[in-house]
């Protein structure tokens, strides 16, 4: 069938639209018709160029809802009309990893969502002829898309996709990484650097665990308001700080956070946020994505003195089982969504919600099909 996705043709450029052609689903994989999707800053780095496992020309996308089309053969957990999220984190349930409950990383098919392949090593999609890679397994810019039964969602049908899309990626990561990864306790003292469209998620994951003290930290003091809305106790512009910034987020918590989160990918304030984590038992969680070639680094005496560096992906949930709880919480008023979706856009004004990202005006952007 005849599709219109937003294509990544080279790093570094903008997006195109086309109409590509999509083959339907094989044995154990599902048609989508995706209803809308955000655009994260994961989308952004990948199109930069800065993802060594970027792969072009490609149809990005990982933040996505729509409703099930066609099953192939094999498919038994979901039918036609079903409304689903895919999963760049799938959950097979029979895996080494899946039957771990230390982790949320299934890796049934993590080879070839990595080259940009459904998992029969081969592309759906093709444009004129030529292959187009898939990306993180959900190539949510088109709005037909084809995805692994293991990598979808079924939620509650009645959830809006033009906010529940937000699940498929920032929502799930921001209070995933409070819940599941931190295991934050209610009293507890944290700093959150970068107030995007994770770092208010984490802000939200927070304030629902009760945290006692929510330290935002942004360069950009737009960030105070937003911050506010969902919970942030106090907020830091690094910019305006006299002397270092460690210190004064130390003095600032008491002796040092509970828990800090990294929200932006940026490697210098990873070290920040892990040395103002507290003495002996302060952690620190990366959630930001940093490019090739990057690397972090602190002083082994800051791990000696009992700080833990952690990391986490989509917040440590598994997705088949816990996107539909989210679901039902955004349903049920425990958590907000729909004031960080500050911009709605369709298909053919994908790039704008790039343009609006860089500039630091939207939240969230979600493209509407
Ligand atoms: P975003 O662009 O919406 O937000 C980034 C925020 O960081 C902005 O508010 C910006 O002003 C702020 N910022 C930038 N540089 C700063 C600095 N030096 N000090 C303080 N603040 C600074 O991005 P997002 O969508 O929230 O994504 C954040 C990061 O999380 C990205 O790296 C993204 O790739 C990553 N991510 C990871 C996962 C995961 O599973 N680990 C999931 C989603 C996103
Ligand atoms: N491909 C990059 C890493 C990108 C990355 O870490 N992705 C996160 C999700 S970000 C969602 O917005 C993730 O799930 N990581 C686990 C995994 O298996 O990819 C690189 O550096 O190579
Ligand atoms: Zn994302």
């Amino acid at each position: 069938m005849d599709v219109r996705a937003a294509v990544a043709v080279e790093a570094g450029k903008p997006l195109e639209i086309h109409r590509v052609q999509l083959e339907g689903p094989r044995a154990g994989e599902v048609l989508v018709e995706i209803k809308a999707t955000g655009i994260c800053h994961t989308d952004e780095f990948t199109l930069s160029g800065a993802d060594p496992e970027g792969l072009f020309p490609a149809i990005l996308g990982h933040e996505g809802a729509g409703v099930v089309v066609d099953v192939g053969p094999g498919v038994t957990s979901l039918q036609k009309g079903d409304h689903v999220i895919p999963l760049y984190t799938p959950e097979c349930r029979q895996c080494e990893y899946c039957l771990n409950p230390k982790t949320n990383l299934c890796q049934a098919i993590r080879t070839t969502q990595g080259q940009g392949l459904m998992p029969d090593g081969s592309s759906r999609f093709s444009l004129n002829g030529k292959p187009l890679h898939h990306y993180m397994g959900t190539s949510t810019f088109a709005n037909f898309t084809v995805v692994p039964e293991i990598a979808l969602a079924k939620i509650n049908p009645d959830a809006p996709f033009d906010k529940v899309c937000y699940i498929g990626c920032g929502v799930t990561t921001g209070i995933g990484a409070v819940i599941n990864t931190a295991k934050a306790e209610p009293g507890c003292r944290a700093v959150v650097f970068g107030l995007g469209g994770i770092g208010l998620n984490v802000i939200q994951g927070l304030r629902l665990i009760g945290a006692e003290m929510i330290v935002g930290v942004d360069l950009n003091n737009d960030k105070k308001e937003w911050g506010e809305r969902f919970g942030m106790t106090h907020f830091v512009n690094p910019s305006e700080v006299e002397g270092d910034l460690v210190p004064y987020l130390v003095d600032l918590t008491k002796g040092g956070a509970d828990y800090s989160f990294e929200c932006i990918g940026n490697t210098k304030v990873m070290r920040q946020a892990l040395e103002c984590a507290h003495k002996g038992w302060g952690e620190s969680i990366i959630i930001g994505v940093a490019g090739a070639g990057q690397e972090i680094s602190t002083r082994p005496f800051q791990l000696v003195t009992g700080r833990s560096w952690r990391g986490t992906a989509f917040g440590g949930a598994r997705g088949r089982t816990d996107v539909p709880k989210i679901v039902d919480w955004y349903m049920q008023g425990k958590i907000e969504i729909d004031p960080m979706i500050t911009h709605t856009l369709g298909l053919e004004d994908i790039n704008k919600g790039f343009e609006l990202m860089h500039s630091g005006e939207s939240i969230r952007s979600v493209v509407v099909y």
